[in-house]
């Protein structure tokens, strides 16, 4: 069983890995409508990728015999300013769960939880190469830029890592 000041971090981060999953999505329906296919297929795949962390966390909690919970999730943003908006949100998004996991860590840790511990170094490395490919659909912005047919490309360039996602850029 786990102790309840770890269970509690734990399902608030199930509920924060849920909020990820329905975010990109609501990210992918905003490029989809916008002619952003390439985008929109990858932020679709991305959202799929986060109901797994989800997932995941829900299955550790019950294998401890822990009740995971299932709790009411914020509505994502849905309106955006433009492409790069979208990626910068994914990237401070994404440092938020870095930050949220490293306390995670650092709690199983101060309570002598090495089970929770162990299985909280696969998200540590997770968020390593999340925080990696968003930071790098945004240089490939920059260094694409927005000029003539730019944005085209790098909506194609975006679209190309959704099949690459779990992998990180190749
Ligand atoms: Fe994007 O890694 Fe989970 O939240």
């Amino acid at each position: 069983m786990l102790k309840d000041n770890v269970l509690k971090k734990l399902n608030e981060q199930i509920q924060l890995e849920h909020y990820s999953a329905n975010l990109y999505l609501a990210m992918s329906s905003w490029c989809k409508v916008n002619g952003l296919d390439g985008s929109a297929r990858f932020l679709y795949a991305h959202s799929a990728e986060e109901m797994m962390h989800m997932h995941k966390l829900f299955n550790y909690i019950n294998e401890t015999g822990s009740m995971a919970l299932v709790s009411s999730i914020d509505a994502p943003q849905t309106e955006f300013k433009d492409l790069r908006n979208v990626f910068e949100k994914t990237f401070e998004h994404e440092k938020l769960v870095s930050a949220r996991i490293n306390d995670l860590v650092e709690l199983a840790f101060a309570e002598k939880d090495f089970s929770s511990f162990n299985f909280l170094q696969w998200y540590v490395a997770e968020q390593h190469e999340e925080e990696a490919l968003f930071l790098g659909i945004l240089d490939r912005m920059d260094v694409i830029g927005f000029d003539g047919r730019g944005l085209y490309m790098v909506d194609k360039e975006i679209g190309k890592l959704s099949t690459v996602a779990s992998q990180g850029p190749a």
